[in-house]
């Protein structure tokens, strides 16, 4: 599951997802009706509090929000997940990664005015009760009021949440939100705009010092840059990495191919036609990457008619090197229909279990 900030376009996606989630409870439709305007958000909403949403497989299934509420004080201003995902683990993940905005903000405690039903959740993550507080939606309506105390134990410092910072439109980027959803693991995603230049600030070399995305953080304030090197230290140890020597080997020999005679043809021609609209100026520059693109994709084709996979017969993150920019090769002016292996392929790992789509949109409401 990664967790995201909102994108503008998402408030009326959220604010339907926090009803549904209220009416959970049992809630009749008058009840829900009345708390209609306490649980609708704005695009401005969403870039003024801290917003964070959970995408299971590029569905959204929960969000929470936070505001400052007094000196060192946070308030929980909604915590939702999508009903069918309610006692699935959401709730929690989305909760210890507030708990842990709080911290980082230095903030000592979170304030939760909750609903009665989700007392067992609050108390849970550390919350006490410290009162009550009229609803916004019911007069005459009370609800309990916790406060969590921000510390080792409620933030759990032992297992740091990883982070990426990427660019949802690209295909190095995606390789990681792949492999992150095939072994099941969560994350945080925070989206770098490189066309408005984040790459390009003395914060962001701290973390690469090459000035590229995708870079993973992989311990608070420790950075991995290179897609593929990425790739090699989140799959050890897991099936899409052998610990086989000659499959360790030849997984690099398809990676290094990927970079230096698939990546340089059809992610740039692909940059120039979707980042940059094919300007005139860089007709020439995108028709020069058309042949060794085709090259690359020729030698794929050439193995992939002998074998379902890359190394192994198995996919491993060769695959995913590979996959990132050979699906979306059409968007660089590269037609796959002479290349049925490859597309049969590329079918192959959509229908793997846990394949997420690349989620190819513009950037979040906010970076928050
Ligand atoms: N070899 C690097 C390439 C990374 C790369 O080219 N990233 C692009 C986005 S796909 C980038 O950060 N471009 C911004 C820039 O160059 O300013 C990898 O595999 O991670």
């Amino acid at each position: 599951m990664m967790l995201r900030a909102p994108r503008a376009s998402e408030a009326a996606t959220l604010s339907a997802l926090a009803l549904r989630s209220k009416a959970y409870w049992g809630y009749d439709r008058e009840f829900l009706e009345a708390c209609r305007a306490e649980l609708t958000w704005t695009a401005f909403d969403l870039s003024e509090n801290q917003f964070r949403v959970a995408e299971h497989r590029g569905d959204v299934c929960g969000f929470y929000a936070l505001s400052a509420s007094g000196p060192a004080e946070i308030e929980l201003e909604a915590l939702f997940v999508e009903p069918g995902r309610i006692g699935t683990g959401v709730g929690r993940v989305l909760m210890l990664h507030a708990l842990r905005q709080c911290a980082a903000a230095g903030a000592r405690r979170l304030v939760i005015q909750g609903d009665p039903h989700a007392e067992r959740f609050y108390l849970r993550a550390g919350g006490e009760r410290v009162g009550e507080r009229e609803s916004g939606s019911i007069p005459g309506r009370v609800l309990p009021l916790y406060s969590i105390t921000i510390d080792k134990h409620s933030t759990d410092e032992t297992t740091p949440m990883l982070r990426v910072y990427g660019d949802g439109r690209s295909g190095n980027c995606y390789k990681i939100q792949l492999l992150l959803s095939w072994i099941d693991t969560d994350y945080e995603w925070v989206e770098v705009d490189i066309m408005a230049g984040a790459t390009r600030t003395p914060e962001f070399a701290s973390m690469n010092s090459n000035a590229k995305i995708p870079v993973l953080e992989y311990a608070p304030g420790k950075f991995l840059a290179e897609s593929n090197a990425i790739l090699h230290y989140l799959a050890d140890g897991t099936e899409f990495l052998p610990e086989d020597r000659l499959a360790r080997a030849e997984i690099l020999q398809w990676q290094f191919f990927e970079q230096y005679s698939h990546e340089p043809c059809i992610a740039v021609a692909r940059f120039i036609a979707k980042y940059l609209g094919l300007p005139e100026a860089r007709r020439a520059d995108y028709e020069s990457r058309q042949p060794g693109g085709h090259k690359a994709l020729g030698i794929m084709e050439r193995h992939l008619a002998r074998a379902p996979y890359f190394v192994n017969r198995v996919p491993t993150i060769a695959d995913i090197s590979l996959f990132a920019y050979t699906h979306v090769a059409h968007e660089g002016g590269f037609d796959l229909g002479g290349y049925p292996a490859v597309r049969d392929w590329i079918s192959r790992i959509q229908r793997l279990p846990r394949h997420v789509p690349m989620a190819d949109v513009p950037g979040p409401a906010s970076a928050g």
